[in-house]
């Protein structure tokens, strides 16, 4: 017997899409903008419409609670992100939240008594575009980031988060943290690679994520002009980041199978068509789960940078702005998600992720797991990301399974 219902969480997921819709079908939902802000109001009015105790914390986590029948016990939290990628997709972090909603509406659609609470979660910030670094909201209330530096982060236009959070009317009074440690954390998310499609599998269960570095560099030479000044007096910030990016892309074959490296912000001033650039400023991303590989790549970035500053008379600057070591989930929570596909009868397989994912910090703190459905083409951060209906619908009805399990609740299908 199917758990959800599929005609009200598939309305749910398009107005919700609806909310910082783009032409192309993602979303622009980037953190804390107007957007953001709406969805999050649509967020907490659904919470509210389950009786649920609503609660936001100080960088702006929001929290749904629905009691369980034991006062002691610890809470079950389940839930992902709103907040999305500037033009990114409509999966991504969204249907982590909206199958967590899911999940609790079936519990109150059948009477569900829980032994454990269940709290419903959408983190502050997950994407780390506007305020870095990423995973924000879940970093602060696990405490891997500190509250302040998290609320005194500003975006490129120097808005701090905290006012930014102000103006949303989002900075909550409830600490940052949880009063105790839940009891377990699921996250179901769409895979963003394409694993899952290419081996025709509905399911994948997330043993562990790659770690990973994001590195600041800024490269100063000397501005001059485009007609006069012969090569050899030149000092080109752009020619020396531009030997760099394409030496940090062959990085990726060379440290280990799973590296991945990415330059994913670029500026270069003054930005003239007729003055030698004195300035290249640009960010690093470098995954990898062996940690000693991550700083192996960091290390072998920056003589990159020397040996192409020595080559153009340049100079430069890096700062690691983030680095979060690999993740290794729960294995009981493993297990139970094991067990919630065999009896959906699922095809699934266990695997690496490649993305951060708010599970990964909450695995610091508690049992966590998370759960991927399949991404089209593996395309994501990029408004053509889509999943096949049928697979989110598999997705989250093994989601809410497994919440059940979790919280000790009497399934359904056996009352
Ligand atoms: O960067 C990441 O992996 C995530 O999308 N924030
Ligand atoms: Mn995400
Ligand atoms: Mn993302």
């Amino acid at each position: 017997m199917g758990l959800i219902d599929k005609k009200r969480f598939r309305s749910t997921f398009e107005a919700f899409s609806e909310i910082g819709a783009t032409d192309a079908g993602g979303l622009h939902r980037v953190a804390l903008s107007e957007p953001d802000v709406r969805v999050r109001d649509r967020f907490v009015d659904a919470l509210e419409d389950l009786d649920l105790a609503v609660r936001v914390d100080e960088v702006g986590n929001v929290f749904g609670r629905r009691e369980g029948t034991d006062p002691d016990a610890a809470p079950v939290l389940i839930g992902s992100h709103l907040d999305s990628q500037p033009r990114g997709g409509r999966f991504d972090g969204q249907l982590g939240v909206l199958s967590a909603l899911e999940a609790v509406r079936v519990l109150a659609d059948h009477d569900v008594e829980t032994r454990r609470p269940v709290e419903v979660v959408n983190w502050t910030n997950e994407e780390g575009t506007r305020f870095k670094p990423a995973l924000m909201g879940s970093g602060a209330y696990t405490g891997a980031h500190d509250v302040e530096t998290v609320l005194s982060t500003a975006d490129d236009d120097g808005v701090t988060l905290a006012e930014a959070l102000e103006a949303a009317g989002y900075r909550g009074d409830a600490p940052v943290g949880a009063e105790r440690d839940p009891h377990a954390y699921l996250e179901l998310h769409v895979e963003q690679g394409p694993v899952l499609e290419d081996r025709g599998l509905e399911i994948g269960i997330v043993e562990g994520i790659l770690g990973m570095s994001w590195l600041d560099v800024t490269i100063s030479g000397d501005s001059d002009h485009a007609g006069p000044s012969p090569t050899y007096t030149r000092a080109d910030a752009l020619v020396a980041a531009a030997d760099v990016v394409t030496a940090v892309r062959r990085l990726a074959g060379r440290l280990d199978d799973d590296v991945v490296t990415t330059v994913g912000e670029f500026e270069v001033a003054p930005g003239s068509i007729n003055v030698i650039p004195d300035t290249a400023t640009f960010t690093v991303d470098l995954r990898s789960y062996d940690e000693e590989t991550v700083q192996a790549g960091v290390e072998a970035v920056e003589r990159e940078i020397e040996a192409a500053c020595d080559r153009e008379g340049t100079s430069y600057t890096m700062e690691e702005i983030w680095r979060i070591p690999h993740t290794e989930f729960s294995p009981e929570v493993c297990d139970v998600l094991e067990r919630s596909a065999d009896a959906a009868g699922c095809s699934y397989t266990r695997m690496i992720g490649g993305a951060g994912h708010d599970a990964s910090y909450l695995a610091d703190v508690t049992d966590a797991g998370l759960l991927f459905v399949p991404s089209v083409d593996g395309k994501t951060h990029n408004e053509r990301e889509f999943t096949e209906w049928t697979d989110v619908l598999a997705g989250a009805e093994l989601f809410a399974e497994a919440t059940i399990r979790l919280a000790d609740g009497e399934h359904p299908g056996n009352s």
